[in-house]
């Protein structure tokens, strides 16, 4: 009888196909199958003799190949066709086999799933990974969630494909039900706030301080070797530096600007919304993808509606330098703000999150790695316990150091007429969170007019109402 692969992986697109490669080349047994039997029979023509592959053409084929207690990772697209694929692996699984969902599940759909798994006896994980085909394929940052006792049986295979860094593998449990994916989903929406702040540093670059793609493609890369550094500032410099090959120009200079969005931005957004978090660096970044979607409007827009007098160009050495301390302090913001929204479902949903290992884990592998995270880890290490980045010394004084380029920046944007969302709202959430007496205290007051909502008072317990339209008078409610 052959031997028994240790695992399998069912979903050979992109990210399947190079997250079984990596576990063979770690010397893992592993059976491949895929829905559509043609990409399998490819896979194994293709890679076969990478590793100790076993290539299924049936699903029940798949699981027969396996040794017990089966661990399946299903790499297939999110939504609907997870759950086919569970429906159809169910009948032919045992009690304590284990199904790990590693694409990007929304976690709500894996809390379902975990319990409808529970039911049958099969033991499922929600495993976000990150990194995309590279990742997949040379170490990606892995974040699973679920029964700890089932990654047990998983930890020694994941901890051998995950990114490296300092000697620490990019995966740790990172807590039961949907928490995998529901950090999964707050790192994509970390990306996107990164992408935005990096766009809105290029925009001003281009349309405040005049610069050629291929000059900020330079600043990008001078930027890499400071308190930025991280894989997408570094990849920023190179997309700027890339020259066209059918027109000479560069390239970015002829891609249509319009974002696209697979959805976990406004998952996070959403998300934040309900814990009631404010989380405005992502949520900024998610509306503007919506904008940059608006191509035909725009264009009518900005031949209709007015924008200010041009200005003379600013100087450009220290608008250069503004405009890094002005990404370096928003970042730390959105940092914070999606640090606060895990800490908050954390609590929440009872998961116990590491943050610091969050931090740790995302330091290689993925899209959001950076030099930067090494900080957040050893911020949470000395206070587990933290409220916001903001309030740590380190964190404190960079933005605190930063803050005059900051507001330096928001001023020009605005008065030259360049959209800086994601920047203008992080230093507005900054401005917030720093002032102990804000104004809702009307808003309580209006509240209380139209609706008697009621409000609390400065000086005495309890809730109040005025008679505003009766006697003017004020009531004790409890
Ligand atoms: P896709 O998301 O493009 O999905 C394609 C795979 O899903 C194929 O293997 C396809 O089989 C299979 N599939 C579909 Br579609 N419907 C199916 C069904 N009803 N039953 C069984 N199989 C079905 O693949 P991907 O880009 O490799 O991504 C996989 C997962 O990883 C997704 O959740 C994605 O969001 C996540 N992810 C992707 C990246 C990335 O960079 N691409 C990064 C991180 C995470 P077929 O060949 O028969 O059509």
């Amino acid at each position: 009888m052959a031997e028994k692969s240790r695992i399998g992986v069912t979903g050979l697109a992109v990210m399947g196909a190079n997250l079984a490669r990596n576990i063979a080349s770690r010397g893992v047994p592993i059976a491949v199958h895929n829905r559509t039997t043609a990409k399998t029979t490819q896979f194994i023509e293709d890679y076969g003799h990478e590793g100790a592959f076993t290539g299924a053409e049936s699903t029940a084929d798949f699981v027969a190949a396996l040794e017990k207690p089966r661990r399946i990772i299903v790499m297939v697209k999110a939504g609907k066709p997870v759950d086919g694929v569970i429906e159809e692996l169910t009948p032919l699984l045992d009690e304590g086999d284990i199904i790990i969902d590693a694409g990007n599940s929304h976690f709500p759909d894996t809390v379902r799933r975990t319990a409808e798994c529970a039911a049958n006896g099969i033991r499922f994980m929600g495993v976000g990974v990150s990194g995309g085909e590279e990742g997949a394929l040379l170490g990606p940052s892995i974040m699973p969630g679920g029964d700890p006792e089932a990654y047990e049986e998983v930890r020694e295979i994941f901890e051998s494909i995950a990114a490296v860094v300092d000697g620490t593998p990019c995966v740790v449990h990172v807590g039961p039900g949907g928490a995998g994916h529901y950090v999964k989903m707050v790192h994509n929406g970390i990306e996107y706030a990164d992408i935005q702040l990096i766009a809105e540093a290029y925009d001003l670059l281009t349309h405040v301080a005049g610069l050629d793609a291929p000059a900020i493609g330079k600043i990008f890369e001078e930027w890499n070797s400071g308190d930025l550094e991280s894989f997408l500032i570094e990849i920023t410099g190179k997309v700027l530096a890339k020259t066209d090959e059918k027109t000479g120009r560069p390239l970015v200079d002829v891609i249509v600007d319009q974002a696209g969005q697979k959805g976990t931005g406004t998952w996070t957004a959403i998300d934040a919304l309900g814990l009631g978090i404010p989380l405005t660096g992502i949520t900024e970044a998610v509306f503007a993808r919506g904008l940059s979607a608006l191509r035909d409007e725009r264009k009518k827009a900005s031949t209709t509606l007015a924008g200010p007098q041009p200005a003379g160009k600013a100087d450009r050495t220290d608008l250069v330098e503004d405009i890094r301390q002005a990404l370096y302090a928003s970042k730390v913001v959105a940092y914070a703000q999606g640090f606060a929204q895990m800490r908050a479902a954390s609590i929440e949903n009872g998961w116990d999150l590491d943050l610091g290992a969050m931090a740790t884990i995302w330091r290689g592998g993925c899209i959001i790695r950076a030099q930067f995270l090494n900080r957040i880890r050893d911020a949470y290490a000395e206070h587990p316990d933290l409220d916001n980045l903001l309030m740590v010394p380190y964190f404190t004084e960079a933005v605190a150091t930063a803050q005059d380029a900051w507001r330096r920046v928001v001023v020009t944007a605005t008065e030259q007429g360049v959209a800086i969302p994601a920047f203008s709202s992080s230093l507005s959430y900054y401005d917030g969170y720093r002032t102990e007496r804000g104004p809702a205290n009307l808003i309580q007051g209006l509240r209380d007019f139209f609706g008697a909502h009621t409000y609390k008072r400065t000086d005495e317990e309890g809730s109040f109402h005025t008679r505003w339209a009766q006697d003017g008078t004020e009531v004790k409610t409890d």
